[in-house]
């Protein structure tokens, strides 16, 4: 069965093209610094935002006007699956992500979701054969269901964690069955509202066995995909545990998982941190720990997480810069964790929506790739710390000196000359390769 009759396959049909339904720059097959464009991007599709999603928000009810609203239980699953994999296949999206409740309906009890989720991987294995797509990352949802209401591994009630651990188990399983490149864990709502009921430190302690749990039983079942944590500071919890990259960082290392973790750096969450999704992306690269991208943005008047699909060149130019310094984002990849406006409403918008992200980042690699090839910025920042090169700097460097030595050569020192930082000149030089 063929849904979108009237739209076939995406085409890249260059900057000229007035197509609305064609590419302007991304050309998947086009060699950009020695591989292909699509694999430098690693595009993925959200499950749950492209197909789950209904466009509900706290003020009304879904708006999503969607070929499967009027079914339920299976039949439901798999219309949205079949009409998912039309619309990868259609886009040249080669990677899907998902939660366990997006591909199956959550049945009354644990074995009936388990078996309506084995269902719905045979199923959609057969999608992925017919199709050549491949799954960038699974993860559970222990987050929507009532049960979760004070967190899942940081509950306070042990039942609510162990409930979270056979999720967890059964996810790893599945991912691992669909060939799944990586396994997530959002924090969900692991976070608090208020120290007067909250034992912090058990809960940290908790996240902490619960994440070496799930090593553990990663290495028992040789399931060789890369473990991802994804910080956000806020929403659903006023404090979320995961809050930054650097936060997460110190957690890891405290509970010494460092070397089996990797970050998911997700654009709208570093904003909503305050601070830019480059600063998180360059974060996670100097610590050799970014893993994989969830491609969105937020809207600078709005303090919660839009999810709206990314259309901001610089954005995506300073974020594949970030990319190519980091030698690429494989095994991660590009998923849009992003979903069309609520207004946005018939079947189509997704196609647009799609090609917009795609698009983006197509040009932000492009012109990433001319910044990095050039060399330009290198240089300056080269001269900007040469004082680190030779004299006193390369005795601090090499650890030579201390306080003592620093005091003595410090006394000799008249005026100190400082350099221009040329900001506005980088920032000149930067929309030179932007605006050509
Ligand atoms: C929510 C998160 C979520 C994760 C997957 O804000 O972005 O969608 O990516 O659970
Ligand atoms: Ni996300
Ligand atoms: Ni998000």
């Amino acid at each position: 069965m063929e849904y979108f009759k009237n739209i076939g396959k995406i085409k890249f049909e260059g900057e000229s093209s007035n197509n609305p339904l064609a590419f302007k720059y991304y050309d998947p097959e086009k060699i950009v610094s020695g591989k292909p464009m699509k694999e430098h991007l690693r595009f993925a599709m959200s499950y749950w935002h492209t197909l789950t999603g209904e466009g509900s928000d706290p003020f009304g009810t879904g708006t999503m006007e969607r070929p499967w609203n009027e079914l339920s239980g299976l039949e439901k699953s798999k219309l949205r699956a079949d009409i998912g994999f039309e619309l990868m296949e259609k886009l040249g999206v080669e990677y899907f992500c998902f939660h366990d409740l997006d591909i199956a309906p959550e049945g009354d009890s644990l074995k009936e979701k388990n078996k309506n989720l084995d269902e719905m991987v045979a199923y959609i294995e057969g999608l992925m054969e017919k199709t050549g797509i491949k799954c960038l990352w699974g993860t559970t949802n222990a987050f929507t269901h009532k049960r979760f209401v004070h967190g899942a591994s940081t509950s306070p009630n042990a039942d609510v964690f162990a409930y979270a651990a056979a999720q967890v188990k059964k996810a790893m399983e599945v991912t691992q069955k669909l060939g799944g490149e990586n396994y997530v864990f959002w924090g969900g709502r692991e976070g608090y509202e208020t120290l007067l009921n909250t034992n912090t430190e058990l809960e940290l302690d908790n996240l902490g066995r619960f994440l070496q749990m799930a090593v553990d039983y990663k290495e028992k079942i040789g399931f060789t995909g890369q473990l991802l944590i994804e910080p956000k500071p806020k929403e659903p919890t006023k404090h979320q545990y995961d809050f930054d990259t650097s936060t997460v960082i110190g957690f890891l290392r405290k509970y010494n998982l460092q070397d089996h973790y990797k970050l998911n750096i997700e654009a709208n969450h570093a904003t909503l941190a305050m601070h830019t999704f480059e600063h998180e992306l360059n974060m996670a690269r100097i610590n050799g720990m970014l893993g994989s991208i969830d491609a969105n943005q937020g809207d600078l008047l709005l303090g919660w997480d839009t999810d709206q699909f990314p259309t901001n060149i610089y954005d995506a130019v300073l974020a594949m810069i970030e990319v190519l310094r980091n030698g690429g984002i494989a095994p991660g990849g590009l998923n849009f964790d992003s979903k069309v406006r609520r207004g946005s409403f018939e079947m189509d918008d997704l196609f647009y929506a799609y090609i917009a992200g795609m698009d983006t980042f197509a040009k932000g690699l492009l012109i990433a790739d001319q910044i990095v090839s050039d060399g330009k910025f290198d240089k300056l920042m080269k001269e900007r710390y040469s004082s680190y090169e030779s004299g006193i700097g390369a005795k601090i460097v090499s650890g030579e000196v201390g306080f003592e030595e620093l005091a003595e050569y410090a006394q000799e020192l008249g005026e100190i000359k400082n350099t221009s930082g040329r900001q506005e000149l980088l920032e000149n030089i930067l929309n030179q390769y932007i605006y050509k």
